[in-house]
């Protein structure tokens, strides 16, 4: 990763070494690594490199480090033979050029790439099986077509291709060179292909909507028909004349009393380390590590066309693989600073996503105000500092945004937006799993149900997780209105306890509570997460889409650390059968007690589609908190002066 106007830390100008430990791979490392596997470990070049990483160092190393020590770099790759469908996790030391270990993972399939998702499309447009197929419907320009793969879970792949890499496909048109090819469905009309052989397994012709229906799926101005675009709107800019009052020294970003690490990986995409906040003189650790580690779109339609739609577009696709560059004055606004990403292609040939990460200083209206009929108005801007990163995952745009607000609350925001799934429909045919969207147009319900990754670390040391309920109480003699209202706070002491669901009845919410450290009334500080977003899984509990993702199944789960936990649903969610993470990991109900905790929050969109969500979706918004809970002694943006020039003091 480099950064636009800091130094570069690793970066693809071939340094091999970097400036702090959490810093991500750089090109030479990316590079380095295939090259050590090629040349000691027998990877041909029928092999693919599905995913390299950096091993991140123990937290004792990074909290013991200091600028210019010397720095262990080690990488992890999975790759494998495309010819035997080997599956390896290789540990590559960097710093000593060698292979630490190559382990054989048998029955698994890796994470899917970019080059396979754009390998499958070429292939099966010159397939002269698929281009007799789509002749019969009467189409004939291959250029036009466009087959969007898709994965899917070992229950629905055909015994006789199980223990293959199979992927299945959707059919789009373009109706001319530059539309949108997700407006135009060939419904019924999909391939299985063996994506290692690259080899079309069959194509599935189940039905036609002969008669199509007179939609408009384009958004792009001059594709749709009619629109006049509005030109009522001025020019609005946002200037800091003086520049941006946070620093970005390689990846450490230190903004007011907030300092932190932004990394990078192809999975997770952006990840932020060793949050804190500087207590006038005291720096004290809010979070290590946070993240997102799996995301489960189930849609909800048992059709053929949408049966197999159930995506996991962070263990399967990789939220890294799938970030997009960011321009200014479109996807940000103001003064903004940009990191790069370096991540891989399926060869370990590096290469550069300019302005992955964008981060701007935001003016968030007002932070605190009060009017006195005496002493008149004190009132104070708030503004907040927020990383963000854009992913495209085919269809579907996820926009992400972690914000730190002066009052010590952070904010994760998720937007999502980008194109619907579409099927058409015959006259009259009733659509009981989606909406009309169109004519004769449907959208199939589904949910995005993302996995936070929230390892916290509230002012160092150990952690508890409370689980706090509010209860009103009843008529009695001590309180004859029934009007008082109760908190109970229960400690989650176990694994068991730690999976939690939301209770609206009590306004339920968790708080991190550190218990060795307290706060000036002499209770223990923490930090809590405010659970926004958050729906139950509605699926069958014998449902195989729930057996694969069990963590959608609640809304919290709390584990101890442990530096192996890293994918909710397990590492290998590709083709899997059952989720081999969090329900493995927490069966031994181990203590969460006093510990270094880690929360897995499941939050997200239930997406009961709309006619305004096409031809292309505005953006759907969803969010929590984790908001300082006695963590400080009073409202720590008292100190925040009001903003100079237009509002007095
Ligand atoms: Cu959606």
């Amino acid at each position: 990763m480099t950064t636009q106007e800091a130094t570069p830390t690793t970066s693809d100008k071939g340094t091999p070494s970097s400036a702090h430990p959490l810093d991500p791979l750089g090109a030479e490392e990316f590079r380095q690594t295939a090259a050590i596997l090629r040349r000691d470990a027998g990877v041909t070049d029928r092999w693919r490199f599905a995913a390299i990483e950096l091993v991140e160092p123990g937290k004792d190393l990074v909290a013991g480090f200091s600028a210019g020590d010397p720095i262990t770099r080690h990488s992890r790759a999975v790759c494998f033979d495309r010819d035997s469908g080997d599956v390896y996790i290789a540990v590559v030391s960097l710093t000593e050029d060698s292979v630490i270990s190559f382990d054989h993972q048998p029955g698994v399939q890796p994470n899917m790439t970019l080059d396979e998702w754009h390998e499958c499309d070429a292939a099966l447009r010159e397939d002269p099986r698929v281009i007799e197929a789509l002749a019969k419907r009467g189409i004939t320009d291959m250029d036009k077509v466009f087959m969007d793969t898709w994965t899917f879970g070992d229950f629905l792949i055909p015994e006789k291709y199980k223990g293959r890499r199979v992927c299945w496909t959707d059919t789009w048109l373009r109706t001319q060179e530059d539309s949108n090819p997700y407006a135009n469905p060939v419904n019924g009309f999909h391939c299985l292909i063996d994506v290692n052989a690259m080899e079309l397994l069959e194509i599935e012709d189940s039905f036609e909507i002969k008669d199509k229906p007179d939609s408009m799926g384009e958004y792009a101005p001059h594709l749709v028909p009619g629109l006049q675009q509005r030109t009522d709107i001025t020019p609005l800019e946002i200037t800091q004349p003086e520049g941006v009052s946070f620093t970005l020294n390689g990846n450490e970003l230190t903004w007011q009393n907030w300092r932190l690490r932004v990394g990078f990986n192809y999975r997770e995409g952006m990840v932020l380390h060793r949050i804190s906040y500087n207590d006038q003189g005291r720096e004290r650790p809010v979070a290590d590590r946070i993240s997102f580690a799996e995301m489960v779109v189930p849609y909800r339609d048992p059709s053929i066309d949408h049966v197999r739609r159930t995506a996991f577009d962070i263990g399967e696709w990789g939220l890294g693989f799938m970030t997009t560059s960011l321009e200014l004055g479109c996807d940000c606004l103001g003064e903004i600073r940009y990191l790069d990403a370096v991540l891989h292609d399926t060869a370990g040939e590096p290469y550069t996503i300019t302005n992955a990460i964008c981060i701007p200083e935001e003016d968030d209206r007002v932070l605190w105000k009060h009017v006195d009929s005496v002493a008149g108005a004190e009132v104070r801007r708030s503004r907040r500092l927020t990383v963000s990163c854009h992913v495209t995952v085919a269809n579907y745009e996820y926009l992400v945004y972690w914000s730190f607000y002066q009052d010590g609350t952070i904010e994760c925001e998720v937007r999502a937006t980008g194109i619907m799934v579409v099927s058409h429909i015959d006259e009259g045919q009733p659509v009981p799993h989606g909406t009309l969207v169109d004519q004769r147009t449907y959208a199939p319900f589904h949910q995005h149900f993302l996995v936070a990754r929230l390892d916290m670390n509230v002012d160092g040391g150990g952690n508890t997780v409370y689980m706090t309920e509010s209860r009103g109480a009843s008529v009695s003699d001590a309180d004859p209105y029934g009007i008082g209202l109760v908190l109970e706070s229960t400690p989650l002491k176990s694994e068991a306890d730690g999976r939690q669901d939301y209770r609206w009845e009590t306004q339920r919410t968790w708080k991190v509570v550190n218990e060795n450290s307290v706060n000036a009334m002499g209770t223990p500080v923490a930090y809590t997460l405010v659970p926004t977003g958050t729906f139950p899984a509605m699926l069958d509990p014998d449902s195989p889409v729930l057996k694969r993702s069990q963590v959608i199944g609640h809304t919290l789960w709390v584990t101890p650390y442990s530096a192996e936990e890293r994918w909710p649903c397990g590492e290998f969610v590709n083709q899997s059968i059952e989720d081999e993470g969090l329900p493995v990991w927490t069966k031994g109900n181990r203590s969460i007690e006093n510990t270094d905790v880690v929360l897995w929050y499941v939050f997200g969109i239930h997406h009961i589609t709309r006619p305004e969500d096409g031809p292309v979706m505005p953006s759907d918004k969803v969010s929590f908190l984790l908001k300082p809970f006695g963590f400080f002694d009073r409202n720590p943006a008292l100190d925040v002066p009001a903003s100079g020039g237009h509002c007095h003091s």
